[in-house]
């Protein structure tokens, strides 16, 4: 780091960040798993309390591909509330049942693995790497606005880039189908002038959608994203925009098992593996884990295997949730198939190779609320 009295060499502030209160800890985290944790832990051994970067770093690499993919389908999902939020849309798969908050709940379980503080809703913004999260993913995510789960409080990169794209597509109202939490009633319909409470202005207005209803506004704010540049007609932005995510997470055309289709064009058959489940069935942060090949048997084992090729995460508080929660997600199993030089178009072999090698498992952590298991899962906890 420079300073004006020559360079000098700091810790790296976004590694972790260190309690300054004892007291404090004790009395907001009190009865969480993170509570005895002096710092922001990832992925954390208990003996001594250290974060296992390393796991984090493998478990995120594997799942990547299937990551980039599931962020490619949310470009073609035209509709705001449909690409945001991870609640069952109600309709068909295959790219509605991808969330830019599935994705993001995916990373919030990946990095805290079973006790780390980005597992927990209640703690996860003391970690700083919650902030580069969210600044590519959602600020709207009801941990950061409890009120809803689809209304933006604050615009971050894929909703940007997705607001470039799609420029006709706000927020739709919808009834609220959560509690409010202990915020002011606002009635069961949300919309695009819900107040986003506890949020405000500098000058004490509280912020809505509206103020952040188009890819311009955060021009208005003084920031910008490289894929969404300011000073470019609409039209422009949003061919620029379609570009650079194209660029960005499009599959590799010359690569990536594509092949022509009789009128001329790149075709690729996807494999995708869709999930959905009520959330209220099991108490808080729960990943549902895929495989194509070996599971190891040990529960240890299983965040940082190369066989992990992506999951579903449920990302709540500890309290079983006691309102009806059905969300959706999708993990995409071409990336992984094309690795294993397998012809995605090859449907008979495809399907026998998934019947022998796909397996999931539901882990469960961070969680001290007992539980009874579903049917027809494999539930473990560390
Ligand atoms: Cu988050």
């Amino acid at each position: 780091m420079v300073k004006p009295s020559g360079s000098t060499i700091i810790n790296n502030p976004l590694y972790s960040y260190n309690f300054t209160n004892d007291d404090y800890r004790d009395n907001y985290f009190d009865g969480l798993p993170q509570e005895p944790y002096a710092q922001t832990l990832r992925q954390p051994e208990d003996d001594p309390p250290v974060s296992r970067n390393d796991l984090v770093s493998n478990a995120l690499a594997s799942t990547f591909p299937a990551r980039k993919l599931s962020t490619f389908q949310l470009y073609s999902i035209e509709n705001l509330s449909r690409f945001s939020a991870a609640r069952y849309p109600g309709v068909s798969p295959p790219n509605s049942w991808a969330s830019v908050e599935m994705i993001h709940n995916n990373i919030h379980g990946t990095v805290g693995g079973d006790k780390g503080h980005m597992r927990s809703p209640l703690v996860a913004a003391f970690d700083p790497i919650f902030w580069l999260h969210h600044a590519q993913v959602s600020t709207w995510v009801p941990h950061i606005s409890p009120i809803t789960n689809t209304n933006p409080a604050k615009v971050d990169r894929l909703t940007a880039i997705y607001q470039a794209i799609f420029p006709s597509s706000t927020v739709e109202p919808l009834v609220r189908t959560q509690p409010n939490l202990g915020y002011p009633e606002q009635g069961g319909i949300e919309d695009i002038d819900t107040l986003l409470y506890p949020f405000r202005h500098a000058d004490g207005k509280e912020w809505t959608s509206r103020d952040v209803s188009s890819a311009e506004s955060i021009h208005k704010y003084g920031y910008s994203y490289p894929e969404v540049p300011s000073g470019l007609s609409k039209e422009k932005l949003t061919a620029f925009a379609s570009k650079e995510m194209q660029k960005l997470y499009a599959p590799d055309t010359d690569t990536d098992n594509f092949h022509k289709s009789p009128g001329g064009a790149s075709v690729r058959t996807e494999w995708l593996a869709h999930v959905k489940y009520d959330q209220n069935q099991i108490a808080g942060t729960f990943n549902i884990m895929m495989y194509i090949g070996d599971v190891p048997s040990a529960p240890e084992g299983r965040v940082a295997v190369d066989t992990l090729v992506g999951t579903c995460t449920s990302f709540s508080g500890p309290q079983k949730l006691e309102y009806n929660s059905t969300i959706a997600g999708t993990v995409p199993l071409t990336p992984a198939l094309v690795n294993k030089n397998l012809k995605p178009a090859n449907r008979k072999e495809i399907v026998e190779y998934l019947r022998r090698n796909l397996h999931w498992k539901i882990m469960r952590v961070c969680s001290t609320v007992p539980y009874t298991s579903p049917q027809n899962t494999d539930m473990h906890d560390y």
